[in-house]
């Protein structure tokens, strides 16, 4: 036994100076101080001796496992030394090198776009509404004297979720809603994203769009144009030449389209405004009475005004931006130039 004693300490020794790392040597301790270990496994075996034996073994035993313990705890020292500087060798942190920027980041320019345009509107009394992207037939045409087999319903691209239930093709709807629920006067603008089934150089299937409206007792259609041509002026920070053009919208009676002589060439004629000078910016109307009935608004009593402009549009001529493409590509040498 205490031969076997004095080998073992030996080999266990040399088992701690060959283990080249921390995950060998704890290896190591378990195979000999472990539950089954062999130290432990002797000193369980000490019951076994005669009594006479049993104190001289158990002595060296457990002297032979405290000798095992220091060596163990030395190779430990030393192999932690080793691993920290391996790892200070490896891992060089260069603290003098210049810092890598995280960039700002900064808004989509058809936001800028649509909050210059809720601002410019708000600071002249206007409430901002919002309503659902998924929208039922009645709102989104029924109400706005579109009934069904209505031409306008095939200008419209409609995406049908199923009979009754489209994905909202402007943001009148909105309109519908807020004038359903409350009483006049009203004077609200309704922005978001409107779909049409309409994809090419100049159309994408989604898009924004703002539509206004101001309902009272006595609005006329010069009320129409005193707040659009204020807020055309407001927008492009210049004063610009508008227009109004006869039109046709199922929704306003009479109806018009809107014009601005063409900031490019200065109504001189260029490829942004197709040589004509003029540039179409929006479409307004005074408000069928059709509508107000189907809201249940006296249209003896009340008049009003109503318009709807496209966002990407307006950013586009505010910017310069010749190609709508752009805005959806989310190409960072495109958006930072907005920051
Ligand atoms: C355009 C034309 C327009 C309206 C939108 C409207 C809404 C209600 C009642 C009556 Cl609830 N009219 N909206 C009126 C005229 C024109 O938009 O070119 N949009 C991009």
């Amino acid at each position: 036994m205490s031969e076997s004693v004095e080998d073992l300490l030996r080999q266990a020794k040399q088992d701690l100076a060959e283990a080249g790392d921390l995950t060998t040597l704890e290896g190591i301790r378990v195979r000999y101080l472990g539950k089954k270990g062999w130290f432990t496994q002797r000193l369980k075996e000490l019951g076994q001796l005669s009594p006479q034996e049993r104190p001289a073994v158990g002595k060296r035993l457990n002297e032979a496992r405290e000798e095992f313990e220091r060596c163990l705890e030395e190779r430990r020292q030393i192999l932690r030394q080793e691993q920290l500087e391996r790892r200070l060798r490896e891992e060089v942190l260069d603290v003098t090198l210049p810092g890598r920027s995280r960039g700002e980041g900064g808004l989509h320019p058809v936001s800028l776009t649509l909050h210059r345009i809720e601002k410019l509107f708000i600071n002249v009394g206007f409430q901002v509404a919002q309503g659902p992207e998924i929208e039922d037939d009645y709102h989104n045409f029924e109400a706005l004297n579109i009934p069904p087999l209505h031409p306008a319903r095939a200008m419209h691209d409609t995406f049908y979720i199923d009979h009754h239930t489209l994905l909202r093709t402007h943001t009148s709807p909105v309109q519908i809603r807020v004038m359903e629920k409350g009483n006049p006067p009203f004077k609200v603008i309704a922005p978001g994203r409107v779909y049409r089934c309409d994809s090419d150089l100049t159309h994408t299937p989604m898009f924004h769009q703002v539509e206004g409206f101001l309902v009272d007792e006595g609005v006329s259609f010069a009320d129409l144009r005193g707040i659009l041509d204020e807020f055309l002026r407001a927008f492009f920070e210049q004063d610009v030449k508008v227009r109004f053009r006869p039109s046709y919208f199922p929704f306003t009676e009479p109806s018009a389209e809107v014009d601005i002589a063409c900031m490019m060439c200065q109504g001189e004629g260029c490829r942004t405004c197709g040589q004509g000078g003029w540039l179409e910016v929006m479409g307004c109307g005074m408000i069928h009475p059709k509508v107000f009935e189907a809201v249940g608004i006296d249209p003896q009593r009340f008049t009003g005004f109503a318009f709807g402009l496209g966002v990407e549009r307006l950013a586009m001529l505010r910017y310069g931006i010749d190609d709508l493409r752009l805005f959806f590509e989310n190409d960072l040498r495109f958006l930072e130039q907005f920051h």
